[in-house]
């Protein structure tokens, strides 16, 4: 494994051989020529990503295991010197416009509805603007978007939109950013869509290599490549089932059952709270082991659900105090937190993570590393079904089906809907997509007039995002 350097996302890339097709660039010109009567200055291209391992750590500071996939968001961008900002989209799905401007960008969002697809777009130029060099003024974008990124399915479509937006507005303005810059940058300015994520999509979406997989660390963001073993494939699989992680609590929930269940610990152990927010700073403050910090989950956090009220007794402070440090506003009306089986998920999953990537650089066979990887992400398939409970039957039903034919399956992203992940071998990730098509898709009522190769398909670790010269 090689520690990269940090990459200029100003850097004109050419387009890579996996990049988008001509075709599709040719025709999102055209589109963006009918709408605007103008030519695009350039495009940006920004990958998707499947999670192997580390589902749910992220925003507990603990490190992850992601590749790039090879669907995409590419945008056209044209500068607009008057500080015009307009977004339209290809996709009939996304038809409703955006038509502002670059001064005071504002994001709506509304309790218990799935945000503007452009309000995506907006937190990317919105972040970019926050961290605008002092005394210049922004040029503003016309901005069109295509992208076959399965939305809301697990597989980073919200990210990759948000970096690409991000990358449009840096690339136009000509700022010099690392990619680790812009990738801490869109993670914080996808909060504003209030889902309170981690950093894995922005990531691994802005800084993975083609043919590599990242190991990526939090809090400095580093990243390492990691080599996956030889005759590995990685096949997704639709549940056909979806989750807007903004629209619904379940993410917030988990995230806030975390910050929790850190503060309980620490109580216990008699760190100050507000020394600690995340169960990963919690560990460093102690000095302590992963091992360790599954002990101490243990002993200090009780198996029954928490009240609010029981919580602000064992921390000793007001619902309003709760509220306002660790409780994300869309869901202020839940009272029942899990404490103990969510510390418990995320401390074994870290576990995992190290040994997933240890296992990829270890001089063993590809035979014995890839059965080892495949045990592992069976392992964390189990603990988000039933520590984390953010499983789906669907995903649970291709996760069965997959036993003993692929070596290891485990839901990918969010959860509660979306895609597997699926590892299987050269030899045997053919029989195992048609196994899928066969017992899974076929006369599926979801399935509608979809192409099933868009629904199951094996995927290669994919470069990270690109600006294409016009
Ligand atoms: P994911 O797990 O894919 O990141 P999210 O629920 O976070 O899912 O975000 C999905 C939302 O992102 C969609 O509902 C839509 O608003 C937006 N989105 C995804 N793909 C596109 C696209 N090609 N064009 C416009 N908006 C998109
Ligand atoms: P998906 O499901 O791709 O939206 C979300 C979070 C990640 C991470 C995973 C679970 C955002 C933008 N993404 O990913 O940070 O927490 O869930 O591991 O919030």
């Amino acid at each position: 494994m090689s520690r990269d350097s940090p990459q200029k996302a100003a850097v004109i890339q050419n387009c890579s051989a996996k990049g988008p097709s001509t075709t599709r660039l040719s025709a999102l010109e055209k589109y963006f020529n009918s709408i605007f009567s103008q030519e695009p200055d350039f495009y940006v291209r920004v990958p998707g990503r499947v999670n192997l391992i580390g589902e749910h750590v992220d925003y507990c500071g603990y490190s992850v295991c992601p590749m790039a996939i090879q669907n995409d968001i590419l945008i056209a961008v044209k500068k607009s010197e008057e500080g015009k900002l307009k977004i339209v989209n290809v996709d009939p799905a996304y038809r409703t416009p955006y038509n502002g401007t670059t001064n005071n960008i504002k994001i709506q969002v509304k309790a218990g509805e799935a945000p503007d697809w452009f309000s995506y777009v907006l937190c990317g130029v919105k972040g970019v603007l926050e961290d605008f060099p002092a005394g210049r003024k922004p040029v503003g974008c016309l901005l069109a978007v295509n992208g076959n990124i399965p939305p809301a399915s697990g597989v980073s479509s919200s990210s990759a939109l948000v970096c690409a937006a991000a990358m449009a507005a840096a690339h136009a303005n000509e700022l010099d950013m690392s990619r680790e810059e812009l990738a801490t940058l869109c993670a914080r300015a996808e909060r504003y869509i209030g889902t309170e994520g981690g950093g894995m999509d922005q990531a691994i979406c802005l800084l993975a290599n083609r043919g590599s997989a990242k190991h990526i660390k939090f809090n400095p963001l580093k990243t390492e490549d990691v080599q996956l073993p030889a005759n590995s494939v990685f096949v997704i699989a639709n549940s056909l089932t979806t989750l807007n992680k903004a629209e619904t609590g379940c993410y917030n929930t988990r995230v806030a059952e975390c910050r929790l269940a850190t503060q309980v610990m620490a109580k216990f152990r008699g760190v100050p709270g507000h020394r600690v927010s995340l169960l990963a700073e919690l560990q460093d403050y102690l000095g302590i082991s992963l091992h360790q910090m599954l002990d101490l989950a243990k002993e200090a956090l009780l198996e029954v659900p928490y009240t609010k009220k029981e919580i602000c007794s064992v921390l000793e402070v007001t619902e309003a105090q709760l509220n306002k440090q660790y409780i994300p506003n869309n869901i202020l009306h839940i009272d029942t937190f899990k404490l103990r089986n969510r510390a418990l998920h995320v401390l074994q999953e870290a576990l995992r993570v190290e040994t997933f990537v240890t296992l990829c650089s270890q001089d063993i066979s590809a035979e014995l590393a890839l059965k080892r990887l495949g045990e592992l992400m069976g392992q964390s398939h189990v603990s988000l079904e039933t520590l984390y409970e953010c499983s789906h039957p669907e995903l649970d039903r291709l996760v069965a089906l997959s036993k003993g034919s692929a070596l290891g399956c485990r839901l990918t992203g969010a959860g509660w809907g979306g895609c597997v992940v699926a590892l299987t071998t050269t030899s045997t990730a053919d029989a195992y997509i048609a196994m899928l098509k066969e017992k899974f898709y076929k006369g599926h009522p979801s399935v509608g007039n979809r192409d099933l190769d868009s629904l199951v398909f094996a995927t290669e670790p994919s470069g990270g995002a690109e600006v294409i010269p016009a």
